[in-house]
């Protein structure tokens, strides 16, 4: 079980846009109108079909989730979620940040996705540190599928060299972690 969690969990390099996931999520903001970053390659890749859609939502608060088309991206579905801005640490966004990868999860079951991909969530505009996100990126993760049969696969997908090496080395403690755990069960 818990060497299946890991094996269900991988890293890529590169644009986010070019996946062919069931799902990818957004990093956005709480208009879902749009922005730079990840945001603003999804839907430049998107096409505006993505912003019409986006409007109808009419926004979204920090640590949900909510779901569009993928319009002309391979990804038949976007998950939006809005991370939390970081201010030092200690105005909640450690559980915000984790409330986004649980809500993004969430409405991937519902919808009955297999595969999801997500970016690093608040590391960019927002300013979470890199390794604090993606710690709680991986546990959190790893906690959902050790409970949830879907999605099947999560892929994290670092836009830069640094990201992928960082979830790399969280993944390798994880699995160390979960085969202890195994191993004294
Ligand atoms: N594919 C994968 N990852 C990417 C891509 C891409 N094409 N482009 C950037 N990243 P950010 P945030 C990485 O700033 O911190 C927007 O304006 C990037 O290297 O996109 O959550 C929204 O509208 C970083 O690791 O999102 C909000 O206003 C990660 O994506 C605000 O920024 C997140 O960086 C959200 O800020």
């Amino acid at each position: 079980m818990a060497a299946e969690v890991a094996r269900r969990m991988r890293v890529v390099e590169g644009d986010i846009t070019l996946l062919d996931a069931d799902a990818i999520v957004n990093a956005a903001n709480s208009s879902l109108l749009g922005g730079g970053g990840v945001d603003g390659a999804i839907h430049h890749a998107a096409g505006p079909g993505l912003l019409e859609e986006c409007r109808l939502i009419g926004g979204c608060p920090p640590g949900e989730a909510r779901i569009t088309g993928g319009h002309r991206l391979r990804a038949r579905w976007v998950i939006h979620t809005v991370g939390p801005v970081w201010r030092g640490g200690s105005r909640g966004e450690r559980d915000v940040l984790a409330s986004c990868y649980r809500s993004s999860l969430a409405v991937a079951e519902q919808h009955g996705i297999k595969t999801v991909a997500f970016p690093c969530i608040s590391t960019g505009a927002y300013g979470y540190p890199k390794a604090a996100a993606c710690d709680v990126a991986v546990e959190t993760v790893a906690e959902w599928l050790a409970e949830h049969e879907l999605p099947q696969t999560v892929t994290f997908c670092c836009f830069d060299e640094e990201d992928a090496e960082l979830y790399r080395e969280r993944l390798d403690r994880l699995r160390a972690e979960l085969g202890r755990k195994e191993a004294s069960a």
